[in-house]
This record gives C-alpha cells, structure tokens and sequence, in this order.
C-alpha cells in the first residue's frame, strides 16, 4: 500500500550536491574501518548550516499541520507516550513519515553524493534508499515524546543480508536533556542468547546475558549539523525529552546494490531509490 507522499519504487533522483563535508580517501578509509568495529560513526558539522535550516523550516511547517502519514506516540505506546490518541498529548506527532515524498530538501539530503559516497564506502558497493524504514523526521517532544528502549532498527526489517546503514542528522543539540540516542558499540555484531529480547525485540535488560553488553553503554551527544552513520543492527535506545524544545533529527537508511528487501514483506512495499557509484578517486 503505497502512501500518497511516496516516490515511484526505482525513481532515480537528480538532487543537487547539499555540499556536505567530504572525507578525503584516507579520512574514508578510516571511517569505514572505525564503522565496522565499532558500528557507528559520528561526522561532525556534516551537514551545512543551511541545508539544517532549509530541512527544519519544511519539518517544522508540516509537523504544525500534521501532514501525512504520520506516526503518534499514542500509537506505539513506549514508556511516557499519552495512553491513546484521546489522552492528554494524543496528538504529539513521533515521526514524520515518508520524509524523501514531502519535500526537495529531504530528496537532496538523502541523495547528497558526499553523504551516498560515505554510505557507499561502509557498504563496499553503491548504496539504494529504502523508502520503506525509517525515511523520516523523528521528533521527541517534550512531556509527551516516548522513550525508546534497546533495538536493533533491523528487528521488523525483511532484506536478502542485514547489512544496512542508517543516517541520523541531527537537527539541533542532542544530549541528556532531550532524550540523546545511546549506542552500545561493537554491539552490531553480537550473537544474542536465547530469551533475550521481549516480543518486540526490545533487549531485555534483566537478562544475565544483557549486563556485559549494557556495561558498554555510550552516549551520542550531537549538534545541530552532526551526522550519526550507524549499522542497522547496533544496539540503542533514547530517553525523553526534559527540555522545553522539541528535538529534531532526520533519519534515513541505506542498503547495498547487491542486496534487496524480501518480496511480498513490508521492507518491499515502498520501493528503494537507487544512488550512484561512489566516484573513483
Ligand atoms: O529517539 C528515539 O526515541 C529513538 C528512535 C529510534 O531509535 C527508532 O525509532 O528506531
């Protein structure tokens, strides 16, 4: 069921550059060699100041109207969220959906070739856009926004090889205040015991088997223009938001040409984008 703000599965895009940052071969090299140990990698300043304002004018004009398809906190329910959209907070919006449909700049960030060419680099081969996962601006509000426990983004995600990237721009500062993501590095590629995660694949943090890996936990504290690369099966989690600002960050994610999602799963219904090649260098 393909929503109204989607693009037609296979559309190549032609964005212009957004004129990120870019990584020289050796400063790549080492990113993607620090990105497989550890599973994450954070650029700083990544993404220039105006490409962060012309993004959050568009967000925060349409989380105003509450355009969709949206997602609300009352529907998932994670600790904190209103208790049904009828509840005081009902309608505090979780995720813009769809983000790459809504609007030019989302296109051009998502495709930017500086940012494919990273993505790119960490695949080993030219990336595609699933429009399916993710492909979002999450919001976490204060008083209502929800508090996410341990994941793997890869849990509901149906793909021929799990091996996906997801992108996180952060909008604006992310910290303890505001519900800062928190990682467990190395976590990506961790073998889980039997019964350690919940029915919704949430780690179960009571778990004997869970204390090694918790023991790990690191904080990403982030600033507006910052952008978190991280494998879709790394462990992390988000607290609320205590500060008196909503906390916005755009969230995209990637998986390699030779790679696909599942025929006749969700992660198929949505279609993908495809990127170029990285340039040789
Ligand atoms: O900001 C949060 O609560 C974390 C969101 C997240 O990790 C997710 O929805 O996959």
């Amino acid at each position: 069921m393909n929503s109204p703000l989607a693009v037609p599965p296979g559309a190549v895009t032609t964005a212009a550059p957004a004129s990120a940052i870019a990584p020289n071969a050796a400063e790549l090299n080492e990113l993607n060699r620090a990105f497989h140990a550890d599973g994450y990698i954070v650029l700083r300043g990544f993404a220039p100041p105006q490409v962060c304002d012309r993004i959050e004018q568009v967000t925060r004009a349409q989380l105003a109207a509450a355009v969709p398809p949206v997602e609300y906190e009352a529907e998932l329910g994670y600790p904190g969220a209103p208790a049904s959209r009828d509840a005081a907070g009902g309608g505090t919006v979780r995720r813009l959906r769809q983000a790459y449909g809504r609007d030019e700049v989302f296109r051009q960030w998502a495709s930017d070739p500086t940012l494919t060419e990273v993505v790119a680099t960490l695949l080993g081969e030219a990336p595609r856009l699933t429009l399916a996962h993710h492909n979002c601006v999450m919001t976490k509000h204060p008083h209502y926004g929800s508090q996410t426990g341990w994941h793997r983004d890869t849990r509901y995600w149906s793909f021929a090889s799990p091996e996906l990237v997801t992108v996180w721009l952060a909008l604006g500062r992310e910290d303890e205040t505001n519900g800062v993501l928190r990682v467990i590095p190395g976590s990506h590629r961790v073998a889980l015991e039997p019964g350690q995660l919940d029915a919704a694949e949430f780690l179960i943090e009571s778990h004997p088997a869970s204390q090694a890996l918790l023991g790990g936990v690191r904080p990403l504290g982030l600033e507006r223009g910052d952008v978190l690369f991280f494998d879709s099966r790394l462990f992390h989690s988000a607290g609320q938001n205590a500060s008196a600002a909503v906390k916005l960050s755009a969230a995209f994610a990637y998986f390699g040409a030779s790679n696909h999602p599942l025929p006749g799963t969700r992660s198929a219904e949505f279609g993908s984008v495809e990127l170029p090649a990285p340039a040789a260098r």
